[in-house]
């Protein structure tokens, strides 16, 4: 087992200011005032009306009905956790990033997933894209890398997020469905758009029912730029690996487990880090010379295509490790606001047009969500550097700003707090020559929407193609239009025509005649699961015993299980205690009743008296 550790705790160490200790402590108003009841309200005599005066019961009732916020207009659902991120080597040659700057530096971070179409109480398990969002607490401030578990998105610019996001969530006459994209306006917008086959791809595979937040990957999606101390600039992408490797369930079982455990990612990312079985990650990042900007045969500033490992090679700088379940989930996972926006020194932007309107949105959602422009200043969000700058006031401001100058320049204070150059830490922008007309326009490599689509088919195995079939299948077999069925299967036969035939098939339309055949794109077998990492770790097993089971060989193979650092629970007809063969007590984690073989991959029965479940 592993052992905590004590790394990356400054970020932990800031929050604790803000716990409360309720031990040995009195009932009070939120005014401090010591209450001698709170059962009942203050009425006109036992059977009488409640009183206006009773100040408790109106504090109470307000604060109550004041305590939601609204959920995250897309990615409502979500888990998070603290951890530290671990620089492998000076990345300094490329970026000036403090956190990147030395072998074995320590940052601390914290951590959202999520999936995107459902609402905050929707299931865990069901099919879309999880969101992948990290805050590093840097010494330089905060850096936010904000990505998804699937490396490229459905649109390539990001005026078409609102009508994007209309499509997928609940039709708006019935608000169905919950949390899926098997509807009619969704493969509405897909036939109307086909840039968005490519994602299309990756969502009906395997990839968008994720096994765990723990073996899924997190795709930076947009193209980004390191930049060194001498100003030079490089354009890059970002990948987090899981060392679990990447998992994904089959469809049945995810299906099954929306509706036996909606928490099952929530639950499994908790339990992981209860046990000490921290989640790692490694980061990688694809690096590309400017002089190369135009050397692929897709745009490099085109978000719904990927840069395949094979063409450009991702370098391994560090290594994530989740390691402390947060202790409010509103405080710190609810409050949680995460913006690619938020850079540090040595990280920069590019041209990508989804990704500059994401740098407006990020902020303006929190606005509404979070209530006002002091939100930077709720505990998880505070940088663990200083915050001092001329901004002043508005809703629940917290800091209590000192002095007479809230401008600059000024002289009254010598113009402080001064700006820093870059060689002082200062953030200095990249400096990208730019020119051009305004238009509403994107390069023509944006207008190859299937090439990627088709490698990405071409690349699959036999049974993930099948799974991807299945996935269109059921999907589009949920579209109540038959016009954009139809128009689906025309729209695949771009991609694939066996593929376009066999939705054809499912869907109950007439094939396309004008397909293409995937096999002749390029393979690239970084797009497939089907060599993914294998790792006892992954494991979950379940041990199914009786009173006067054998306690020796339950011992020896709970011993094997936690030395593989895979996990076990025992499981009897009643919760309770068993009593083994030789008399010791052990406790039953779940009954039958509340369990299933869903959630395990193995079972083990000791020896000893029958399991009467299945004598
Ligand atoms: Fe987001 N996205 N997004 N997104 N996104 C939000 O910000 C937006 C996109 C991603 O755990 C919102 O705080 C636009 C791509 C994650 O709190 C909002 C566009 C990728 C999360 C928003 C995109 C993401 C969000 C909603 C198209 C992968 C959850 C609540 C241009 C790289 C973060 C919020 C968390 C959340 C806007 C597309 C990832 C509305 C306009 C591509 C992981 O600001």
């Amino acid at each position: 087992m592993k052992k905590i550790e004590n790394k990356g705790n400054e970020k932990l160490e800031d929050l604790e200011n803000y716990k409360d200790n309720p031990k040995g402590k009195k009932l009070t108003t939120d005014h401090g005032v010591k209450l001698s009841h709170t059962d009942d309200s203050l009425k006109a005599g036992e059977r009488g009306p409640t009183l206006m005066e009773d100040f408790h019961f109106r504090e109470k009732i307000t604060h109550f009905d004041h305590e939601r916020i609204p959920e995250r207009v897309v990615h409502a659902r979500g888990a998070g956790a603290h951890g530290y991120f671990e620089s492998y080597e000076s990345m300094s040659d490329f970026t000036t990033a403090k956190f990147l700057d030395t072998p074995g530096k320590i940052t601390p971070v914290f951590v959202r997933f999520s999936t995107v179409a459902g609402s905050r109480g929707s299931a865990d398990t069901v099919r879309d894209v999880r969101g992948f969002a990290t805050k590093f607490y840097t010494e330089e401030g905060n850096y936010d890398l904000v990505g998804n578990n699937i490396p490229v998105f459905f649109i390539q610019d990001a005026i078409k997020f609102p009508d994007l996001i209309h499509a997928v969530k609940p039709e708006p006459d019935n608000e169905i469905p919950q949390a899926s994209t098997a509807h009619d306006t969704f493969y509405d917008f897909v036939v109307n758009t086909p840039e968005t086959s490519h994602m299309v791809m990756w969502v009906l595979s395997d990839r968008a029912i994720p096994r765990s937040y723990r073996m899924m990957e997190g795709f930076s999606v947009n193209t980004y730029r390191f930049v060194n101390a001498d100003g030079i600039g490089r354009f890059i992408k970002f990948i987090w690996k899981p060392v679990l490797g990447v998992h994904s369930m089959v469809w049945d079982e995810s299906q099954t487990l929306a509706g036996l455990n909606p928490d099952f990612h929530r639950e499994d990312l908790y339990e992981a880090i209860e046990n000490k079985q921290y989640p790692e990650y490694e980061l990688y990042v694809q690096i590309v010379e400017e002089e190369d900007e135009h050397k692929f045969d897709f745009d490099i500033l085109d978000p719904t295509k990927h840069w395949p490992e094979e063409l450009i090679p991702p370098k391994k700088i560090g290594k994530l490790t989740l390691n402390k379940n947060p202790d409010n989930f509103f405080a710190e996972v609810e409050q949680v606001a995460f913006h690619p926006g938020n850079v540090v020194p040595g990280i920069d932007f590019s041209n990508d047009p989804l990704l500059q309107g994401r740098l407006f949105s990020y902020e303006d959602t929190q606005l509404i969500r979070l209530g006002g422009p002091n939100f930077h200043e709720i505990p998880i969000n505070r940088p663990i550097s200083t915050v001092q700058n001329n901004q002043r006031d508005g809703y629940h401001r917290m800091t209590i700003n000192t002095g007479k100058t809230s401008y600059s320049p000024n002289s009254l204070e010598d113009n402080e707090p001064s700006t820093a150059t870059r060689s002082e830490g200062g953030y200095v922008h990249y400096m990208e020559k730019v020119e051009g007309k305004k238009i509403r326009e994107r390069s023509e490599k944006f207008k190859d929407h299937y090439s990627q689509a088709q490698s990405f088919y071409n690349s699959m195995s036999e049974f993930e193609k099948n799974h991807i079939i299945s996935g269109f299948q059921f999907e589009v077999g949920k579209v109540k239009s038959e016009d954009v069925r139809k128009k689906v299967v025309d729209q695949f036969a771009n991609v694939d025509q066996d593929l376009s035939n066999k939705i054809a098939e499912g869907v109950g339309v007439s094939p396309s005649s004008e397909g293409v055949d995937s096999s002749k794109s390029n393979n690239f077998p970084s797009f497939s699961l089907a060599d993914t990492t294998k790792n006892p770790e992954t494991l979950k097993i379940a041990i199914l015993a009786e009173n006067g089971f054998s306690y020796e060989e339950f011992a020896e193979v709970t011993r094997a299980i936690e030395n593989a650092d895979a996990q076990y629970k025992l499981i009897a007809t009643n919760r309770g205690k068993l009593t083994a063969d030789n008399g010791n007590e052990v406790e039953v984690d779940l009954s039958f009743l509340a369990s299933t073989s869903l959630i395990f991959d193995a079972v083990y029965i000791p020896g000893g008296k029958k399991v009467s479940m299945l004598s």
